[in-house]
């Protein structure tokens, strides 16, 4: 189901539903919480999916790294959903907080998952597949879109049990169906993102800045550098720059920003006002209709208008595309970065 929807061929969600059976329909008749746990690229899939079940279906959602979760005593009520979430279904730590959290009473532990067979699929009680083919490099990119689009049906499903109402259900998944065509006119950017990339490549540290849903998605672009260009980057809610990360900013710590239009957007602008102001170089992947301009300190990348639902997804296409050139320019080797694993079994 959600492989196919990359390509433009998404159902109804109710397959979603009919696909897990009907054990699974009284599984989601149950939960009223949803617990994830995952690591990595995975564990930002499920930040963003935090926003969405909160906001949309009023289903309270907490998330935590399972590097962390599996070392300390938890508490899963036994009305919650336990989800884990992972490109390889391989990853010790996320494996190894399932296995625990088994003994906890929740209602059914449901994997999101790239590999079929994998540890985590053969042990969990459902199993939603991305689909999305093999993960050639060893940073995540594909996995992180088709676990977001995996997150956003579960939260339908859940949400219509909840506060999801059947018109903004059905906004939803129109908003879905177009997805194929916002990914295409996304990528057709990477000539202006290539560009923008010889701003970095001699660059050893840059800060990443979202508000709301997008902070996950910067924290995310954030990871992408670090992991294929070995360049330290940091992200922060837009908000918290007051709060300390203000002091790091000079001309030669590129600030990169993720800015579609929504209801935060003059938040961040103002917060984008205070880096200006301290001589930071900005990089502004922004709506095109958002009002940002581009001047001798800041570039803007104009991102065309998508709904608020699917922002999240498209916009971390380009922060893809730009740690992609950065690498480049820098020789690193894109497909295996040093010290890492594609699948951290251990
Ligand atoms: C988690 C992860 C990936 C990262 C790298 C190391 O893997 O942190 O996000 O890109 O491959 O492992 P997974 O649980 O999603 O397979």
């Amino acid at each position: 189901v959600i492989g196919n929807t990359l390509q433009g061929r998404i159902g109804k969600t109710a397959v979603l539903e009919e696909a897990f059976g009907t054990e699974a329909k009284a599984i989601f008749d149950r939960t009223r919480a949803v617990q994830i746990v995952a690591c990595g690229t995975s564990y930002h899939a499920g930040l963003v999916a935090k926003y969405w079940l909160e906001e949309w279906a009023g289903i309270a959602c907490s998330i935590e790294v399972a590097s962390e979760y599996r070392y300390r005593r938890f508490v899963v009520s036994p009305d919650t959903l336990f989800v884990t979430i992972s490109q390889s279904g391989e990853t010790a730590d996320t494996l190894a907080a399932l296995r625990l959290a088994k003994e906890s009473g929740y209602i059914a532990g449901l994997t999101i998952c790239n590999v079929p067979n994998s540890s985590l699929v053969r042990e969990s009680d459902l199993a939603l597949m991305t689909n999305a083919g093999p993960e050639i490099g060893v940073a995540s990119t594909k996995a992180f879109t088709t676990q977001l689009t995996a997150l956003q049906l579960l939260t339908i499903v859940l949400g219509r049990r909840h506060d999801l109402t059947a018109d903004r259900e059905q906004e939803l998944i129109e908003a879905l169906h177009q997805m194929p065509k916002l990914c295409e006119m996304v990528l057709e950017l990477d000539k202006t993102i290539e560009k923008v990339s010889e701003a970095f490549a001699d660059k050893h540290h840059a800060l990443f800045l979202g508000r709301g849903v997008q902070y996950p998605v910067a924290m995310e672009g954030a990871l992408k550098l670090k992991e294929i260009s070995y360049i330290h980057a940091e992200s922060y809610p837009a908000g918290e720059l007051k709060h300390g990360p203000l002091a790091l900013v000079d001309s030669d710590m590129p600030v990169v920003v993720v800015a579609p239009s929504n209801q935060l957007l003059e938040k961040l602008k103002s917060n984008l006002e205070e880096v200006q102001a301290r001589g930071g170089e900005l990089f502004v992947f922004a709506d095109k209709d958002a009002g940002f301009s581009s001047d001798d300190n800041t570039t803007v990348i104009n991102i065309p208008h998508v709904p608020d639902s699917l922002a999240p997804l498209i916009y971390t296409l380009p922060l893809q595309l730009l740690s992609y050139h950065v690498a480049i320019l820098k020789g690193t080797d894109v497909d295996q970065p040093r010290n890492l694993a594609k699948s951290v079994t251990v």
